[in-house]
């Protein structure tokens, strides 16, 4: 069976992918000893051995707490970096990466450190491993519509430095109305819209992401399978999906691998991708996604050229280059 290898050898693009969320134990005690920072696990195993996810939440909280060794540029350039080496390996030839400023100005550090660490990264990624790759700021969405203009406000100085804005963090009570306003100036100053949607939350959120906030993408948006006119929308519009089988298996999402929608949504015409969502955190990067659903769900040859050329016509990358990936 030589599906895997192709799987693993097809150029392809991740445009699912938190960079806090590629942290990997070893780097987050190594930060912590570099800039003297505590945290509540006694070594690298004892950490991986908290990764039991039961939802969103659960995963968050680890999450979250992970993040607090990252303080200066350099920290936020080695950890994009040692994703983006990780990436070339899986042959992904272009990236867009979400950040979430909030969880780090929370804890002091300014948004100028965090941008331009990451982006420094990016750029070096271009020129030394072939590998183009672009930021999107994410709001969190359990924060208030107030603070997530203020950290636009923040950001908007380096404006050149990402290419879009998105919504994650806790999706149940927190729908994207909530950020109807933000999201309209961030379409006014000419950003690229997306939003986590249908992870746990119903399809009255896709909608709304769609309808409300004016996105061209939905992240993960796999609980649209329970509406069939929001199928029919997506699929008459193409408007991609990035979907995210380990996350979806790790957070409970979907009770084991072969029962996942993934197959069902190609199969109706959807613009869905495959993605790594949180690797550090998920057991797997890009590859391991891909080789993990195919051999669950069934996906065959067809399936790996469908999604890859998904991937290329759903990312952010300016035609005629666009064009030439697919
Ligand atoms: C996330 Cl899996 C997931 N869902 C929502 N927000 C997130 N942030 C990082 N990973
Ligand atoms: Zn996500």
């Amino acid at each position: 069976d030589r599906l895997p290898e192709l799987v693993r050898a097809l150029p392809k693009a991740e445009l699912h992918m938190h960079i806090e969320g590629s942290l990997e134990p070893e780097l987050i005690f190594a930060l912590a000893q570099r800039n003297k920072v505590e945290i509540p696990y006694a070594d690298v195993e004892t950490l991986r051995h908290a990764y039991a996810f039961t939802n969103l939440q659960s995963f968050l909280d680890i999450y979250y707490a992970g993040a607090s060794v990252l303080i200066t540029e350099q920290d936020f350039y080695d950890m994009a970096w040692a994703y983006l080496k990780r990436a070339q390996a899986d042959n992904v030839v272009h990236t867009e990466m979400f950040f979430d400023p909030q969880t780090h100005t929370a804890r002091g550090v300014p948004v100028k450190t965090v941008i331009d660490g990451l982006h420094r990264a990016c750029v070096d990624a271009g020129r030394q491993l072939g590998v183009s790759a672009s930021l999107i700021l994410c709001f969190l969405r359990h924060l208030s519509e107030e603070d997530a203009f203020a950290t636009l406000e923040e950001a908007l100085p380096h404006r050149d430095k990402f290419i879009g804005v998105g919504l994650d963090s806790s999706e149940v009570g927190h729908p994207p109305e909530k950020f109807a306003r933000v999201f309209a100036r961030c379409r006014e100053l000419g950003l690229h819209l997306v939003a986590h949607a249908g992870e746990e939350g119903p399809p009255a959120y896709v909608w709304s992401a769609l309808d409300v906030l004016k996105v061209e993408r939905v992240d993960h948006g796999v609980q649209s399978s329970k509406d069939p006119a929001l199928m029919q929308r997506l699929a008459e519009e193409r408007i991609p999906l990035t979907v995210c089988p380990l996350s979806n298996l790790k957070l409970c999402v979907f009770p084991d691998l072969a029962a996942h929608n993934i197959k069902s949504l190609l199969d109706a015409g959807l613009v869905a991708t495959i993605n790594s969502d949180d690797p550090a955190y998920f057991g797997g990067y890009m590859n391991e996604n891909w080789v993990q659903t195919f051999a669950a769900t069934g996906l065959d040859a067809r399936h790996a050229w469908q999604l890859a050329a998904n991937s290329f016509e759903a990312s952010f990358i300016e035609p005629p280059q666009k064009q030439a990936y697919m």
